[in-house]
């Protein structure tokens, strides 16, 4: 790493001690900027890096909430306002035990660049709680957000901060959670969450846009060698909204995806996941994937273990951080991987993206394979801004426009820098010098 660049990354670690998820996504950038700060000098001497590694506001709050057997439960919740010079904080909300401030941040600061890379005016922010959902009824979720968005809508708004969706948010809870911010503020905001119902101000493609988004930018890095989803032999981990919507979209382009998982265990079926079967199961029962097995022929459920164990052509990490490590990455390159497109955030651990480009796969890294779902986001808030809904066919060819730009602006950034299809770096600077360039404009602040 740059000399002057470490020892900022280095007051920036012991400013926020054992927060290692957020070490690892700003070290990871940083890695990045070397070059970019000998062509801008302005940008040492402007303090940006700094600035962007200190969230404008963080939140915490906390959440106080009944039980089915009126029992009074107390979480966390968190909203991480991080940076915004392109337009209102975006970024969504977690709900899952594991979640804290560290884990927000690094989300966060994840976010500012990967929204900037959609070319949408949206700033970057993430939030979430350590609220599990695992096991609860939809009475207790309904309350639960309810009690979040208490504390939760005085910070946000239409031009001030948007939330949506990540892990244990999705179209339920964004329904419960814009309930409770329309009657305690008495507004129809539509503006102020993302992923909404159809019918109450949602945008269509916004559920399949993460997945959508991660195969299309997946398919544009194949095609600079020459080649295609068609006859790929695919693996995806997770089995929530990102990694169905990239079965789904993979498949469509004739692939066959042999495997997915969820955090217990995973599927192999070699025919191709049936995605029907899938929905039915992770959507509408709300199941385990264990559950697949028994309702399909010729399927191995293998409790606990990783998908990374099995070959494929093409590996689409859609769960979680680091879930994908150095020895696994070797093994999937020892048999015979070409690509891989992060659906989920920083999915691969440093040591595995080091595996990856040593060994000439193309590597596409979350902020620019999954900001599908971001930028349909920015799309839903445009459709709300003007009071209008688009066709599914409009706004999915909006978000395949949207996708094919973010590889193009990568690789063409990554050129630019001397290192051809090094698609972190590309994404790295081309995010960075947008956010920086509008930081400078606006003055210190
Ligand atoms: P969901 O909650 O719909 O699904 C999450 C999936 O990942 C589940 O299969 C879950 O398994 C698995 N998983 C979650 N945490 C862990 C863990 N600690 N260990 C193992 N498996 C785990 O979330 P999404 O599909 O929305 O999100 C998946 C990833 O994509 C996240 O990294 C998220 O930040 C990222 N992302 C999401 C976007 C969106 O639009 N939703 C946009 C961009 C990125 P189980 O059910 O067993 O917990
Ligand atoms: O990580 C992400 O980009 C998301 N969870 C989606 C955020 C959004 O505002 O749609």
């Amino acid at each position: 790493m740059d000399a002057r660049l470490e020892a900022i990354r280095d007051t920036v670690l012991a400013r926020n001690p054992g927060e290692g998820e957020f070490h690892q996504a700003v070290t990871e950038v940083f890695e990045s900027l070397g070059p970019v700060h000998d062509r801008h000098p302005e940008f040492l001497e402007g303090a940006v890096l700094e600035r962007l590694c200190e969230p404008e506001r963080q939140i915490i709050f906390r959440v106080p909430w009944a039980d089915d057997a009126g029992r009074f439960q107390i979480n966390r919740g968190f909203r991480v306002e991080f940076n915004s010079a392109l337009g209102p904080f975006k970024g969504g909300l977690r709900f899952h035990p594991s979640v804290n401030l560290g884990i927000v941040k690094f989300l966060g600061f994840e976010q500012i660049f990967k929204n900037a890379l959609t070319g949408m005016p949206i700033g970057g922010g993430k939030g979430g709680s350590d609220f599990d959902p695992r096991g609860r009824s939809d009475a207790e979720i309904m309350r639960f957000c309810q009690a979040f968005m208490t504390e939760l809508y005085r910070h946000i708004g239409e031009y001030t901060d948007v939330p949506a969706g990540d892990i244990g948010v999705g179209g339920r809870e964004i329904g419960y959670l814009f309930g409770q911010y329309k009657r305690i503020t008495n507004r129809y905001e539509s503006g102020v969450l993302t992923g909404k119902g159809i019918s109450w101000g949602g945008s269509l493609v916004r559920p399949e846009a993460t997945g959508y988004g991660t195969v299309i930018f997946a398919e544009e890095m194949l095609k600079t060698r020459g080649q295609s989803f068609d006859g790929q032999r695919v693996v995806v981990s997770g089995s929530g909204n990102v990694a169905i919507n990239a079965i789904a979209k993979a498949q469509s382009l004739g692939a066959t995806v042999v495997a997915c998982s969820d955090s217990s265990g995973y599927v192999v079926d070699e025919a191709g996941i049936d995605v029907a079967l899938l929905r039915q199961i992770k959507e509408v029962e709300r199941g385990r994937l264990k559950d697949y097995e028994a309702r399909r022929s010729a399927v191995d459920y293998v409790d606990g273990g990783s998908v990374w164990d099995l070959d494929a052509t093409v590996a689409l990490p859609c769960a979680t951080q680091n879930e994908l490590d150095g020895d696994a990455a070797a093994r999937l390159v020892r048999n015979g991987l070409l690509a891989v497109a992060e659906g989920a955030n920083m999915p691969s651990t440093r040591e595995a993206v080091a595996v990856f480009q040593d060994a000439g796969v193309l590597f596409g890294p979350g902020k620019a394979a999954n900001a599908g779902g971001v930028a349909t986001s920015a799309l839903e808030m445009q459709q709300n801004a003007s009071r209008d809904s688009w066709s599914f066919a409009h706004t999915e060819d909006r978000l395949t426009k949207i996708m094919v730009g973010i590889h193009d602006r990568c690789a063409a950034t990554a050129d630019e820098y001397g290192d051809p299809g090094n698609y972190v770096l590309g994404a790295n600077i081309g995010g960075f010098v947008k956010v920086a360039d509008a930081m400078l404009a606006q003055g210190l602040i």
